[in-house]
């Protein structure tokens, strides 16, 4: 497993660039998913676990995307998938330059999905188009269900939205309707689902919207 150390792209336009890599990716037949929460809501576990349901039927690759350490591409690997550490110089987000070298760095033959798990944070991730076709952000339970209303760019640029952690759900007071009432007026065409990666409770739908993504 490869740990690669990434600048920020010095071209003019991100958005041109993130264009660009999405169709460059779409006519290879990949598709390229944008990971991203706040630290320890569960990124890497949640991957883990629709890798172990869903690699038999589909090759996975993992980007993982932090400030330091390999642990997570450590643990991607260990489980099967293939797996490249991107290092940000400190940044917290990742742009489409970066990925489109991180992808090529890690080599994608043979792959028909590919995951970025961005930099852990609300905030600078909303703001950079990566080239992904798809935009998921995950929200944990233990996290609280106002964080709609602290971070609205995150929720109304994403795609879809994986609230993480079920299984805690009697330990906090995470009033899930109220959050979802939030997040619809913020984005009313966003997808929605409810999991735990600790029991798989809600994987399979997920996994179902994930898998029709992908080119037949
Ligand atoms: N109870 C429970 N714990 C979880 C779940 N998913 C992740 N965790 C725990 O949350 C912590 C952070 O998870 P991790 O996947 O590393 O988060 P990341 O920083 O977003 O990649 C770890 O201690 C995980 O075991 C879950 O669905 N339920
Ligand atoms: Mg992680």
């Amino acid at each position: 497993m490869k740990i690669i150390e990434l600048n920020k792209s010095i071209t003019e336009s991100n958005d041109a660039d993130a264009k660009r890599l999405r169709e460059r990716l779409t006519d290879e037949g990949v598709v390229l998913v944008n990971i991203m929460s706040s630290p320890g809501s569960g990124k890497t576990s949640f991957l883990l676990k629709t890798i172990a349901d869903i690699k038999d039927r589909v090759p996975v690759g993992v980007m993982e995307a932090d400030i330091a350490s390999s642990v997570d591409a450590e643990r991607i690997e260990a489980a099967g998938a293939k797996s490249i550490q991107m290092h940000t110089d400190g940044m917290c987000h990742v742009d489409a330059g970066m990925t489109e070298r991180a992808l090529d760095e890690m080599g994608y033959k043979g792959l028909r999905l590919i995951f970025l798990e961005n930099v852990g944070n609300l905030i600078c991730p909303a703001e950079y188009d990566t080239g992904a076709h798809l935009n998921v952000m995950l929200l944990s339970v233990p996290e609280g269900d106002d964080k709609p209303l602290k971070y609205p760019l995150m929720f109304s640029t994403s795609d879809a939205l994986i609230i993480t952690k079920s299984d805690v759900k009697d330990y906090f007071s995470f009033d899930e309707e109220k959050c979802m009432a939030a997040v619809k007026r913020l984005n009313p065409d966003i997808e929605t689902f409810t999991v735990s990666a600790k029991t798989g409770e809600g994987m399979a739908s997920w996994e179902e919207f994930l898998t029709q993504r992908l080119p037949k």
